[in-house]
């Protein structure tokens, strides 16, 4: 059955007990995994003691500072990944950005700025974590990350994020066929929307959760655990012959035409 005994798992994107990300981690223990965790450093160390506080009873292995957009940080998690566990079995890209500017108001006025950000932040950073972890998947390995439906269909106040996931999904489907060789998967789970502190960046999520509880076939949205339930799946052997794919963790809502 479902089980990730020995497996060395690391999760990015852990912001609070909201975060999609503590879903994830909870189940991949759950499952045996053994767990190592970054978090966002900031001046006043909060997310450090916030998070390092949260992760405690996962009792993390691993637990570093990684700005995606710092490659030192990058460089330096991965050296604690090597030093520690010697190899990596399972990376979870759960992490983005978008400046409100590039959620609100027209596209067209989306500042570059703006864009360049969410990109490096929110797409990018896959292939940066992945290229640090491909060394250290020794024995194949199961890469994952979080998308969302704006990435494929017009979602209002979505905008710039909507960008980053269109590039996402096809960042994962390049990495899965450069990768699948060497015997690493890479999925996303794209998740219905979940209130969250980085969805509460985009404007209405209240209502984009209401209309979902209405129209999605299970009339209702979908819970982290959920989406930690699938992503245990996703990185155990039990998915051993998927890769490339964006599986909809979403209660259905995908299906729906309106
Ligand atoms: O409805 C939702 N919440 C959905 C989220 C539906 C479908 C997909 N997603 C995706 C998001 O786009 C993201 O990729 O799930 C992923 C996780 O998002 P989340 O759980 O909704 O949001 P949150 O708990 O806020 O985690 C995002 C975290 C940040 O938290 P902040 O404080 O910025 O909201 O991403 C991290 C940070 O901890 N993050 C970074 N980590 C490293 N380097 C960076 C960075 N530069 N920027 C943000």
């Amino acid at each position: 059955m479902l089980d990730l005994t020995g497996k060395n798992a690391l999760v990015t994107g852990i912001a609070n007990n909201r975060s999609i990300a503590w879903g994830i981690a909870q189940q991949l223990h759950k499952a045996g995994a053994n767990i190592g965790v970054t978090y966002l450093p900031d001046d006043k160390g909060r997310f450090e003691k916030k998070v390092g506080e949260l992760v405690d009873p996962l009792n993390p292995s691993i637990f570093v500072p990684c700005d995606v957009q710092n490659e030192a940080q990058i460089t330096s998690a991965f050296e604690a990944i090597a030093q520690k566990w010697g190899r990596l079995d399972i990376l979870i890209h759960c992490l983005a950005f978008a400046d409100k500017e590039g959620l609100t108001g027209d596209f067209s006025a989306i500042p570059k700025a703006a864009f360049t950000q969410a990109l490096e932040i929110s797409t990018y950073s896959l292939v940066s974590l992945t290229r640090a972890a491909k060394p250290l998947m020794s024995q194949g390995g199961s890469i994952l990350t979080l998308t969302y439906l704006g990435g494929v269909k017009v979602i209002p106040n979505y905008n710039l994020m909507g960008i980053a996931k269109a590039g996402l999904e096809m960042s994962v489907r390049y990495l899965a066929s450069e990768l699948g060789p060497l015997n690493i998967r890479v999925n996303a789970i794209s998740a219905g929307p979940i209130r969250t502190l980085a969805s509460s960046a985009v404007g209405g999520i209240l209502d984009m959760i209401h209309h979902v509880e209405k129209v999605a076939p299970l009339r209702r949205t979908v819970t982290q655990v959920e989406v930690g339930n699938t992503a245990a799946f996703l990185c155990s052997d039990l998915a051993s012959g998927i890769t490339g794919q964006i599986i909809y963790v979403d209660a259905g809502y995908e299906i729906m035409g309106m």
